[in-house]
């Protein structure tokens, strides 16, 4: 069975979405989600004008090797743009061989290992009540575990954080504006860290110890600060502090985990195994933020935490609405199949993305399933996704008061 056609596809319902789309000599259509938030284009020129050329007429079961020929063959190796590229030809694989079978993936990875993927959904506000509003109303959508970032006194605008009005809807906060360049946001460490700890102490006074909370620090803090804020939250028991630090200095971990028993997740920027080489080493985690878009597709996110388990550390995988629905499914099949599940970040997709990709998740009682169907369950509505040509769209980024440009 040959891979004959190769379809890279960019469509923006609502915001940017880069499909690898496989079809082989019989007529099975493998999907691939190749999106790389602010870089779509980059990744879909890789796609076409140097894979592509690599994948048509070669067998489409031979997963294994058709990762490591676009990953080893043309001499450069890793990166964001060249993981989500061969991330999206691994995925397209993997579900025509399901559809081949006639068998969910998760089934072809050793089959379920759990009733459901437990995820987290986001929630924010610039006051108390904004964010107590939008922590009831995902409740009431079933969610147990819910990611908690605040507006920070004295800052105009804080990455994570929607505005008060859209606190608990579908886009809380959209992780990339439609702008040329990227839209500049303000960031002081100081008042972030006085001020972070008192938004838990009101959350678990407000809705008890069963809640499972989460946070994001978004890569701005220094190891001394990570150390200090992880032991400032230590009293709030939180699920996990996610990037404290910008890790890739691996070795950064290590004086943060001296000081703090509260859980670390990192790496939703790292797109290989090699990145966290030394973090899982040394348990320097407790979890692993990878997406199976950036990192290389389901064949090496398996390998990735397969190393983790043998130090106890669990997934965390990477869930934005910047992972399309075929790379939401994707992630969904390994978490299902693996024994170190931890949870999975789920943000939920605006109505027109659930147009053009039909999708059969299920959602019940706070667990994520990717349903019954053949493959990874997801289709591409190509017409759907005419309608919506790429618009440019980049996350912000932040200055300190002294206009000093900062981690992100
Ligand atoms: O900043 O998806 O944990 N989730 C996050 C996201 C990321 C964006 C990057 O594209 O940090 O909001
Ligand atoms: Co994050």
């Amino acid at each position: 069975m040959r891979i004959e056609k190769v379809d890279v596809i960019v469509t923006s319902p609502g915001r940017n979405f880069v499909t690898l789309k496989l079809t082989t000599g019989d007529g099975v259509v493998g999907l691939g989600d190749a999106t790389l938030n602010g870089r779509e284009l980059a990744v879909a020129s890789y796609l076409r004008d140097h894979v592509a050329a690599l994948l048509v007429g070669r067998q489409a079961h031979n997963i294994e090797d058709t990762w490591q020929y676009p990953y080893r063959g043309p001499y450069w190796r890793r990166g964001p743009v060249t993981m989500a590229a061969i991330a999206a030809v691994d995925m397209a694989l993997w579900d025509i061989k399901g559809k081949v079978a006639g068998l969910p993936v998760y089934q072809l990875l050793g089959g379920r290992s759990r009733r459901g993927a437990l995820a987290y959904g986001h929630a924010s506000g610039t006051t108390v009540e904004a964010l107590f509003t939008a922590i009831r109303n995902l409740r009431d959508d079933g969610f147990k575990a819910i990611r908690i970032q605040a507006g920070v006194p004295g800052l105009a605008r804080v990455y994570g954080v929607g505005s008060d009005q859209l606190a608990g809807q579908r886009y809380d906060y959209a992780p990339a504006a439609r702008t040329t360049v990227p839209v500049e946001e303000d960031w002081d460490t100081a008042a972030y860290l006085r001020h972070i700890p008192g938004v838990f102490e009101a959350v678990r006074a407000q809705f008890g110890a069963d809640l499972l909370l989460l946070h994001d620090a978004h890569h701005r803090l220094t190891p001394n600060q990570g150390a200090q804020l992880g032991r400032a939250l230590e009293p709030f028991d939180l699920f996990w502090l996610e990037d404290c630090t910008p890790a890739e200095n691996q070795e950064a971990l290590r004086l943060v985990r001296q000081h703090t028993t509260t859980p670390l997740a990192i790496g939703e920027v790292f797109n290989t195994v090699w990145d966290y080489q030394q973090i899982i080493r040394e348990q320097l985690i407790d979890y692993v933020r990878s997406s199976v878009t950036h990192t290389g597709g389901i064949t090496h996110v398996k390998k990735l935490l397969e190393y983790a388990a043998q130090y106890q550390i669990k997934s965390g995988m990477h869930g934005p609405t910047d992972v399309s629905p075929v790379g939401m499914a994707a992630a969904m099949h390994l978490g299902m199949s693996i024994h170190n599940f931890g949870i999975q970040e789920y943000m939920k997709h605006g109505a027109k993305t659930d147009l053009v990709f039909e999708q059969s998740f299920t959602w019940t009682d706070g667990l994520l399933h990717p349903g019954a169907k053949p493959g990874l369950g997801v289709e591409l509505n190509v017409d759907e996704a005419g309608k919506y040509p790429y618009e440019q769209a980049y996350l912000p980024y932040n200055r300190l008061a002294d206009g000093t440009v900062h981690d992100w």
